[in-house]
């Protein structure tokens, strides 16, 4: 391993396809450990706390959010580290869902954390250092890619390092934390990566994190893990039968005591959508079933059904590529 980790952020200023100067963030090994090691495990100015008791790469705070176990560095024991199923898409907590092949993947996530929403960049590297790749990041602002600053991201970064289930490989963890109110002043906000070759710019991997901004609460879109099979939703739709829409997962900045009351815990809200609209890469979604779901650790927001009708615009990730 090289003495030096690099992660190269830089701010799309036109569109996808095109690559543009920006802030370089440099972090020596040492200075990682010395960050990892201090006593109460907080790294930032802000205090985000960085608390990982298995040592899988993923904090407690990220687990929660996730439902993974936050004292098992492989939730289901399938070999591969509940960090490294999420860079790579496969489903943490069922041992028949693994990795498929890949040389470099990309998983977006978000959590509350302090009074600040963390943006989590999961990223497998295969067999490559962190320095042969450069981390591209926006946001979609009102049906449009949005200029964010990269040091609006990378003022508060924070990045780990760790092995991944083959031998030489491994997986990087970038996190970055924005104000609430980023998202709570626009409503929708759609949050992409882009991990790109950093001597050709060639895009490797992308992914988008969808938030949104409810009663106060940033709740993050997230697809319905596989083991959603198994959990017996209320409503017609239940049973044994796929979730095929998105799930509302509230991540109050603060934890679980900046939900309100009236939000129903042990649920999360379901919604089923269809596209209505797509292009240059901005897919809308028109929301057409809500309804809360039992067998969550999460809550429902209480009026969940009144979303159908609504829409939002997410980001491609497959566009974001080139593909
Ligand atoms: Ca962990
Ligand atoms: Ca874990
Ligand atoms: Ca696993």
């Amino acid at each position: 391993m090289k003495n030096k980790l690099r992660a190269h952020a830089v701010a799309r200023t036109e569109g996808p396809s095109r690559v543009f100067a920006g802030l370089v963030f440099i972090a020596t090994l040492g200075a990682l450990l010395l960050l990892l090691l201090s006593p109460n495990g907080a790294v930032q100015a802000s205090q985000i706390i960085h608390t990982d008791t298995d040592g899988d790469g993923l904090v407690d705070a990220q687990e929660q959010v996730l439902s993974l176990n936050q004292n098992n560095a492989d939730t289901d024991g399938d070999g591969y580290s509940d960090l490294e199923e999420l860079a790579r898409h496969s489903e943490p907590t069922m041992v028949h869902s693994t990795p498929m092949p890949s040389t470099v993947d990309l998983a977006l996530s978000a959590r509350g954390d302090s009074g600040r929403l963390v943006v989590v960049y999961a990223i497998y590297l295969g067999d490559r250092e962190p320095s042969d790749i450069q981390l591209s990041m926006g946001v979609l602002l009102g049906g449009r890619i949005g200029q964010v600053p990269p040091w609006y991201f990378m003022r508060e970064a924070w990045m780990s390092l760790h092995p991944g289930h083959e031998p030489g490989t491994s997986v990087m963890v970038v996190e970055a934390s924005l104000p609430p109110n980023f998202v709570h002043a626009i409503g929708n906000v759609s949050i992409y990566g882009i991990v790109e070759d950093a001597q050709t710019g060639t895009s490797l991997a992308a992914d988008v994190v969808d938030l949104g901004s409810q009663s106060g609460v940033v709740f993050m879109r997230s697809m319905p893990p596989i083991r959603s099979v198994t959990q017996t939703g209320g409503g017609a739709a239940g049973g044994s039968q796929p979730l095929s829409g998105s799930v509302y997962l509230p991540i109050p900045p603060g934890g679980d005591g900046d939900i309100p009351m009236s939000w129903v815990p042990g649920e999360v809200c379901y919604q089923k959508t269809q596209v209505v609209g797509a292009g240059g890469g901005v897919i809308t979604h028109e929301v057409v079933e809500a309804e809360c779901r039992e067998g969550w650790d999460a809550y429902c927001k209480t009026d969940c059904s009144s979303s159908i009708g609504s829409t939002y615009d997410t980001l491609d990730p497959a566009v974001l590529i080139g593909g």
